[in-house]
């Protein structure tokens, strides 16, 4: 089983990156984002209450992403692998994942991040609240998403780090560009 890792800030195109890399190499795409979003829209239970959180661009609590996460390992058991995309976003999480991929024969094969300018990620996530109209898009929003970004979930880049995982990316340019620089280092695992 090969699982990457996307990592990136709010809008460093982690979504966009993962759709093309499970095209190309055949993979899972499990992004905790379009999951909690199809409970929002759902108006589940857990909907309700992931909406109060992503709103303000604060963080769901781990409990619930984590409990999300294992259900869809468990359901994907044969996959070739899993690109995870959005998860995880706190040393909680990342300790969980490591442990669920454990119990599962399997590991984290690699880390990637995108690395896009902080005046460049408002500029698309301003774009795609005018196409999408995601509440969280908005200014005051992005700033706090931003925060809570170098704060909570930066430090999980230092964990892979720590398990010679990491390869950063440059996530500037069109996304043909970024992909091409994708897929010259998923093709050496
Ligand atoms: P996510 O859904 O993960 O949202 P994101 O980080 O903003 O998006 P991404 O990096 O995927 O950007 P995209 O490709 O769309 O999270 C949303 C919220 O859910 C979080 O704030 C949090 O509340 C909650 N959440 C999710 N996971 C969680 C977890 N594990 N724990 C707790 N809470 C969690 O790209 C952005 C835009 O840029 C798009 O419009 C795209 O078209 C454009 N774009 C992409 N690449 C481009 C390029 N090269 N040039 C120009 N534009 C580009």
């Amino acid at each position: 089983m090969k699982n990457i890792l996307l990592f990136g800030a709010p809008g460093a195109g982690k979504g966009t990156q993962s759709k093309k890399i499970i095209e190309k190499y055949g993979l899972i795409h499990l992004s905790t984002g379009d999951i909690l979003r199809a409970e929002l829209s759902g108006n589940t239970e857990l909907g309700k209450e992931a909406r109060t959180y992503m709103e303000k661009g604060e963080l769901v609590p781990d409990n619930i992403v984590i409990g999300m996460i294992e259900q869809k390992i468990k359901k994907n058991a044969t996959a070739k692998g899993f690109v995870f995309d959005g998860f995880p976003r706190t040393i909680e999480q990342a300790k969980a994942l490591d442990k669920l991929l454990k119990n599962n024969n399997t590991e984290i094969s690699l880390m990637l991040a995108l690395k896009v300018e902080t005046e460049e990620l408002k500029k698309r996530m301003k774009i795609r609240a005018e196409k999408e109209n995601r509440t969280d898009d908005t200014a005051e929003v992005i700033e706090n998403r931003i925060k809570v970004y170098k704060e909570k979930t930066t430090p999980v880049a230092e964990h892979y780090k720590k398990q010679n995982k990491y390869t950063g990316v440059s996530g500037m340019g069109t996304v043909e560009s970024i992909f091409a620089g994708v897929s010259l280092v998923i093709d050496k695992i």
